[in-house]
């Protein structure tokens, strides 16, 4: 539901349906990102813009929109001293929070990878087209998030929890574009972030950027950054999950494997939200397609998971597949950050691999302690709205 806002600061926002590189410009992001969709605002990152950074700058971070929140979309901070948290449900007492009351408190830091539950979508279009923005790598960064942990916000305005509250869930301040289309609302399971949750103030070290959520976001380590709830102004623990058409309808994927192509009902008995990450590793360099001179190369990327058991070994492909080897990686920032992995090889020539064939298909694949990994065939999650692709990443590159 929407709550009545601030002053806007544009009456009548720009649009920038016709002019992508407008909109990339007044966000404040770097002219080589992917615009997807000029009106909301969303863009990915090439995945060469993000290899070589440990945190994601601002400036490159992917944004994703479903709905707009005027004056929401700049790198700037959204002014804050009207900011108002309402807390409700099945919570006593329920309490209006300022923004304000949040800086005295315990403050705590996170660093998180958020993707898109939609990000490598592309990749299911192998097999059969699906719904939505064709995220490719790019959907993703990993941010350092600061803020007040939601447990010490409850503690610390001496509010209870009723027990029959199984959800926690969040709305923003932006809304829809049309009043016939649902506002953008999500729920999480409580018991599972009731220690994790972040009332996340600040981004990499600087108040949120607008169109990053400021000044208030709703961080959830380890699930995906659908369920990251930009400008946040209201919580509400529930017995049951919203009904919003984004958490009920759309944002889920299938208990059963569904037959490409085909788009099944979409139940809450047949269907999970799109929650907790899957394990995921990707290649950033080299790049896809890429020409690649024979001699020494460093083979480069990221793998992470949902933060709730260790990454245990990555593994690299360098014949598409046929034989795996281990690669070294470092630890992450934290549980639920990037593990940086790489291989230092030869290409061509005598020194291993002696590649005889010019166009070579690299794969990673993680592996983490509970012994999820990565499908060789990332198709068989294929589901009609494309989301959790964590299928093996493959990089195809001919060598010159
Ligand atoms: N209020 C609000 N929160 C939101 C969204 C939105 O449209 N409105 N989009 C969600 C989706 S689908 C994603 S992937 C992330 C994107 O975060 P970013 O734009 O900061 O990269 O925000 C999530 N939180
Ligand atoms: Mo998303």
């Amino acid at each position: 539901m929407p709550v009545a806002g601030p002053v806007l600061l544009h009456p009548t926002p720009p649009t920038f349906a016709q002019d992508p590189q407008g909109l990339l410009a007044a966000m404040g992001k770097h002219p080589g990102m992917i615009v997807h969709n000029a009106v909301t605002g969303v863009a990915e990152t090439p995945i060469h813009l993000l290899q070589g950074h440990r945190v994601t700058p601002k400036e490159l971070l992917f944004v994703r929109n479903n709905q707009v929140l005027p004056g929401g979309l700049t790198l700037n901070p959204y002014p804050s001293t009207s900011w108002d948290l309402e807390v409700g449900g099945l919570v006593t007492p329920p309490r209006t929070v300022r923004f304000s009351d949040l800086a005295p408190l315990q403050q705590a830091e996170t660093v998180a990878v958020l993707q898109c539950a939609g990000n490598g979508r592309a990749f299911y279009a192998r097999t059969a087209m699906t719904k939505g923005t064709q995220w490719k790598r790019g959907g993703m960064g990993q941010l350092r998030w600061k803020g007040v942990r939601l447990r010490r916000l409850l503690d610390s305005l001496g509010m209870h929890v009723d027990p029959r509250a199984r959800f926690l869930t969040a709305e923003g301040r932006d809304s829809p574009a049309s009043p016939a289309v649902d506002d953008y609302e999500q729920s999480v399971p409580l018991a599972d972030v009731l220690e994790t949750a972040l009332l996340a103030t600040h981004m990499n070290g600087e108040p949120i950027p607008s169109v990053h959520g400021g000044p208030l976001r709703l961080v959830l380590p380890g699930y995906y950054g659908s369920m990251n709830v930009k400008w946040l102004s209201r919580l509400r623990f529930e017995d049951r999950a919203s009904m919003s058409r984004h958490h009920a309808q759309r944002y889920r994927t299938f208990r059963h494997r569904v037959a490409p192509g085909t788009a099944p009902d979409v139940t809450p008995e047949t269907t999970n939200p799109t929650w907790r990450q899957r394990i995921k590793s990707v290649i950033w360099n080299p790049l896809h397609h890429q020409r690649v001179r024979r001699g020494p190369m460093t083979i480069s990327g990221v793998a992470w998971n949902d933060g709730r058991t260790e990454i245990v070994a990555i593994e690299l492909s360098l014949d598409g597949g046929r034989t795996w080897q281990r690669v070294d990686f470092d630890a992450p920032f934290g549980r639920y950050g990037w593990h940086p992995w790489k291989a230092a090889l030869w290409y061509g020539g005598n020194r291993y691999p002696s590649w005889r064939d010019p166009s070579t298909e690299l794969r990673v694949r993680a592996f983490d302690a509970f012994g999820r990994s990565q499908p060789d065939d990332g198709s068989v999650h294929w589901n009609p709205s494309g989301y959790e692709w964590f299928g093996v990443d493959s990089v195809k590159i001919f060598v010159i």
